[in-house]
């Protein structure tokens, strides 16, 4: 009856445990980071909001592409996935112009390969979205890079299933998110084989985390825009004047209360659910 998990790797702000030969954990923690630094103060139920929005979108995309959710575990934050042989390269889907992506256009007109007009500003949204591979990167930051290389790394024919999938989905949450108030600028996704060696989506979907999440109502092109999770942890980082190396600063009660809010915000208004009947029971967000 009880297991043992074996602990497998950590990520910045979530942990991977074996629990058999054929799946793992995924247990998201309440841990944030902003400029690439894990802060020292908690966000309570970040981790199961992270989760939550997951297994919601797993559960809407999976009739067009399989993913590796197996079930959710009634603390809300845990996840037990299939195992899978993950491919190595990071796929991100640009709808929008920030990041890495505007600073690849200001310095050559292109993203990944992809020449775009003339002219366009920061965050402004794109002819249509775009897919931009990148390498995994041990330490330090993702590199891009174009079609070419991506398909180097995993084959060109598996190269055009991860792109094709990766456009698909972009498009169904993008759309779904919209209509909700909020942007999706970007996001990433991670895929893998599963034994018989179809492509399955895996890691974490359309999350804060692994996406820019824009407040709709105040979009603006021509400036970088608001985090609709993080600014308030941001412009109190800057109010600090704080070196951006680490450790970083302690998060006051009032940010931290704020910071909740906005990601409880976020997973009520995407998956039309109330927190408080996920936190009840997590596989209402499965139905
Ligand atoms: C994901 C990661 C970490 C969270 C390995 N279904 C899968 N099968 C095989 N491997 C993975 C998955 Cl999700 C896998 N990661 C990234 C590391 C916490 C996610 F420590 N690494």
């Amino acid at each position: 009856m009880s297991e043992t998990l074996v602990h497998v790797a950590s990520g910045k702000v979530r942990e991977l445990f074996t629990i058999d030969d054929d799946r793992l954990l995924l247990v998201a923690s309440d841990r944030i980071s902003t400029f690439d630094v894990v802060l020292p103060t908690a966000i309570p139920d970040k981790g199961r909001v992270l989760t939550g929005l997951s297994a919601f979108w797993f559960a809407r995309t999976q009739r067009a592409r399989a993913n590796h959710l197996v079930g959710l575990r009634p603390d809300g934050r845990s996840m037990e996935c299939r195992r899978l042989e993950m491919l190595p390269l990071e796929c991100v889907v640009r709808g929008y112009l920030a990041g890495s992506g505007w600073k690849d256009y200001l310095r050559e007109g292109a993203v990944c390969g992809y020449s775009l007009p003339d002219g366009l500003r920061e965050s402004d949204q794109l002819p249509e979205p775009i897919f931009t591979p990148a390498t995994k990167a041990h330490v330090g930051h993702d590199e891009n890079i174009d079609a070419e290389r991506a398909a180097a790394l995993v084959g060109v024919e598996r190269y055009r299933e991860v792109e094709r999938a990766s456009l698909d989905l972009y498009r169904f949450a993008s759309e779904h998110a919209a209509e909700r108030g909020i942007l999706i600028a970007d996001t990433k996704f991670e895929f893998g084989l599963d034994a018989a060696g179809q492509l399955v989506l895996g890691d974490e979907a359309f999350t804060p985390d692994s996406s820019r999440f824009w407040p709709a109502d105040e979009y603006e092109p021509g400036r970088p825009q608001p985090s609709f999770d993080k600014q308030y942890v941001r412009d109190y980082c800057e109010s600090l004047g704080w070196d951006k190396s680490p450790p970083g600063p302690d998060l006051p009660g009032d940010v931290v209360e704020g910071t909740r809010a906005r990601y409880v915000e976020a997973f009520e208004r995407l998956t039309g659910t109330s927190f408080e009947d996920y936190l009840a029971n997590p596989e209402v967000v499965l139905r």
